[in-house]
């Protein structure tokens, strides 16, 4: 579903036809937003990041601020409310811990796709309930994945969890820590997580580009091109050469501003979140991927049957793999093993074979010797 006239500064839904704007504006808006990645990309400083410049107020602050330098070690929601003009979206976000960094810690995606599961699941069961009032709604709308500015490609890992991101959720690839590649190699890293994101059929979240007027049609077309967008955060002020105040990071060549479209993508990403894209983000959730999962459970179980956690579990499908992998592995051994002792047989076979040929031409020749004797003993 496209989310309408769009407007260039206020939030998409104020242009809405007139009835389903007064609906919604009513209601507010419930949108959710995780973020995703390896340890220590600036998950949790974009997610501040993102509150600081776009609420003035906000719940959990001090949350917000013991947060800052500690590593997240579980999966944290915070609620905001956010109002621009008439309009209200309640605002969710979902925090969680980084991955990868250690061998035990290479795993712990496989709670976060559960979580995404497990909301879905929770959406369901309420929606099969005969009295359907407000539903406590937490299915994510759209998820960002931290890509590591390594200024190569996308490693196996992200390419394992962008996958399984994308068959169940929006899925919004970003650039870490943009500030930490030059602009050229950003580009270059830019493009050829696109060729590996297109080689390895991960699916991610394309917005609608065609809108009513030029303009806004153009613009779509700017933030998708942007696509995987480099994210600079910071929660600190600090002053430029020029003497303005902006959120950024400091550096001695300068500061790397996060709002500054030169420096990085995050205002356009935070366009299409907030602003121009939160409606697609919201119907594309609930028809292709809410739907997607709904469909897929009623075909492999009876109504009001509870989810049979193993058989989709991808911690189980994880197990039943690596079993089946040292399954064969032990079955090849054993053949090697078989065959190694089968060609030991043979030859030993071959041996014998040769031994007793050669035993019997000896017993031919002492046969022969012995008639020759005993026709000579005749003879005398
Ligand atoms: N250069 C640079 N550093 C950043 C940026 N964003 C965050 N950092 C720094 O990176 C470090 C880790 O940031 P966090 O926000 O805790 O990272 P995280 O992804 O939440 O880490 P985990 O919770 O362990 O997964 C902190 O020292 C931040 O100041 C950025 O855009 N550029
Ligand atoms: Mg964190």
């Amino acid at each position: 579903m496209s989310p309408g006239p769009i407007s260039t500064n206020g939030i998409g839904i104020a242009n809405l036809p007139n009835q389903r704007h007064k609906i919604v504006a009513k209601r507010g808006t419930n949108f959710t937003l995780m973020v995703v990645g390896e340890s220590g990309l600036g998950k949790t400083t974009f997610i501040n990041t993102l509150f600081t410049t776009t609420i003035k107020e906000h719940k959990n602050q001090n949350k917000r601020h013991a947060k800052q330098t500690d590593k997240t070690v579980e999966i944290e929601i915070t609620k905001a409310e956010l109002e621009e003009k008439t309009f209200q979206v309640k605002l969710t976000v979902i925090d969680t811990p980084g991955f990868g960094d250690y061998v035990n810690n290479r795993d712990s995606w496989l709670p976060i796709v559960e979580f995404i599961d497990d909301q879905h699941e929770s959406y369901m069961r309420q929606e099969q309930q005969p009295h359907r009032g407000e539903k406590l709604d937490l299915r994510v709308h759209s998820c960002l994945y931290f890509i590591r500015p390594t200024g190569h490609t996308l490693k196996p890992l992200d390419i394992e969890v962008m996958k399984r991101l994308g068959s169940r959720v929006n899925l919004i690839p970003v650039i870490a820590k943009a500030d930490t590649l030059t602009p050229n190699d950003l580009e270059t890293f830019k493009r050829r997580v696109r060729e590996v994101i297109a080689a390895q059929n991960i699916q991610v979240y394309q917005c609608p580009i065609e809108s009513d007027d030029e303009s806004s049609t153009k613009r779509n077309m700017n933030i998708m091109a942007a696509m995987p967008f480099a994210i600079i955060g910071s929660e600190q002020d600090v002053t430029t050469a020029d003497g303005r105040r902006v959120k950024g990071r400091q550096y001695s060549w300068g500061v790397a501003e996060v709002e500054n479209e030169d420096h990085c993508d995050f205002q356009k990403l935070r366009q299409l979140l907030i602003r121009t894209h939160m409606l697609d983000l919201i119907a594309t959730t609930e028809e292709t991927h809410y739907e997607t999962y709904r469909q897929a459970q009623m075909e492999t179980r009876k109504f009001g049957e509870p989810k049979q956690k193993k058989l989709d579990n991808p911690k189980f499908k994880e197990e039943e793999e690596s079993l089946r992998k040292r399954f064969t592995e032990q079955v090849k051994l054993e053949e090697n093993r078989f065959r190694q002792w089968e060609q030991h047989l043979i030859a030993e076979r071959d041996r014998l074979n040769k031994d007793l040929e050669s035993e019997h031409s000896h017993i031919k020749d002492l046969e022969g010797e012995l008639e020759r004797l005993q026709a000579s003993m005749r003879r005398k």
